[in-house]
């Protein structure tokens, strides 16, 4: 369901390890400030972190999401206009979706991901809450162009992407998804997009440091993996999940610390890290609202309105994809 996790097609070397995973462990530990990529963190132990992540009282955006969701259905309904295709990118969750869809009653729904086990389980999932909702599930890399099904080729377009998960990506390949989601949808398409907001650091670092550890487990669970599926001998009880603030990106980053002097091996070769020395495993950007619309424009997709919670935690943004416009 992350967007983090979906941007290459798996290939397995002969002794089934995945080589994209390999690549990027090995020149990610290689490096000065070692680094290994989000979308490793979601295998299935990660995913169902991820899930228990979303319930801890500290971590707000997905509850913040859902209010926006419940309260503005009428107002989605009123811009988005009835009839659409909406397309989700990543296989919808199992309550923001049937929000959406109940608000503005389109004509189908195309959940996109590149995991087809995600993908057929969040398609049954809705035809048995929408039975009259036609369903064309497509399993694809939503980080390139996608060709759509057929059947919903001539219908106005409502792309999905909730949660936030553009903040895990670096604002040039955040650029490069808003792009080819506007190729995916065409000229005319709207797009509902979930952006989380800057706020006190102690509320965002506590948000990704929550007090049972269960985003220190998702966190370190990415070194598990790497053991297990890399031939690894990280002394996993000696790296400490860190949630820091970067205020320059204006982003959460998560990091492993070495607490002591370290040194192992992953797939045969070695790596020394010194105490105190980190692994950065994620960034979650955050946004206000000159920021979003930056963000937004600069993928080719201009802002129409944006919605709150309460709380004014969390953002969800309609922008519209308009024919470019020549300056001024
Ligand atoms: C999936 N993504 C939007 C989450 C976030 O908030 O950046 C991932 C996450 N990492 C730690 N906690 C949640």
């Amino acid at each position: 369901m992350n967007a983090e996790k979906g941007l290459a097609l798996v290939n397995l070397d002969e002794d089934g390890v995945d080589t994209a995973f390999r690549a990027d462990v090995l020149a990610g530990l290689s490096e000065a400030q070692k680094a290994i990529p989000a979308r490793w963190l979601y295998d299935d132990a990660g995913s169902q972190l991820f899930e228990d992540i979303t319930q801890v009282p500290e971590y707000y955006p997905t509850r913040a999401e859902t209010e926006i969701l419940k309260a503005h259905g009428q107002d989605f309904a009123a811009l988005i206009g009835t009839g659409r295709a909406v397309v989700e990118f990543g296989s919808g969750s199992s309550v923001k979706t049937p929000l959406l869809l109940s608000a503005i009653a389109p004509a189908a729904y195309i959940p996109l991901d590149i995991s087809g086990d995600f993908l057929r389980a969040a398609a049954d999932e809705l035809s048995g809450k929408f039975p009259d909702l036609p369903v064309y599930p497509v399993e694809a890399d939503f980080m390139r162009q996608v060709e759509l099904p057929d059947e919903v080729q001539a219908l106005p377009k409502l792309g999905f992407f909730p949660g936030s998960t553009i903040g895990n990506m670096v604002a040039r390949t955040a650029v490069d998804l808003l792009r080819s989601m506007r190729e995916t949808l065409g000229e005319g398409a709207k797009l509902l997009i979930g952006m989380d907001l800057i706020k006190q650091e102690e509320v965002l670092v506590a948000a990704y440091d929550d007090k049972a550890g269960v985003t220190a487990e998702f966190n370190r669970n990415l070194l598990r993996r790497v053991n297990r599926e890399l031939s690894g001998d990280i002394p996993v009880e000696q790296l400490v999940h860190e949630a820091r603030w970067n205020d320059e990106y204006a982003r959460i980053e998560m990091h492993l610390v070495a607490e002591v002097d370290l040194q192992f091996s992953v797939g045969g070769t070695t790596f020394r890290m010194a105490a105190g020395e980190t692994i950065h495993t994620e960034n979650s950007h955050k946004f206000n609202r000159r920021t979003s619309n930056m963000l937004l424009l600069a993928g080719g997709w201009e802002p129409q309105a944006r919605w709150l919670d309460g709380a004014q935690r969390f953002s969800l943004i309609v922008a519209e994809a308009k024919p470019p416009r020549s300056a001024p």
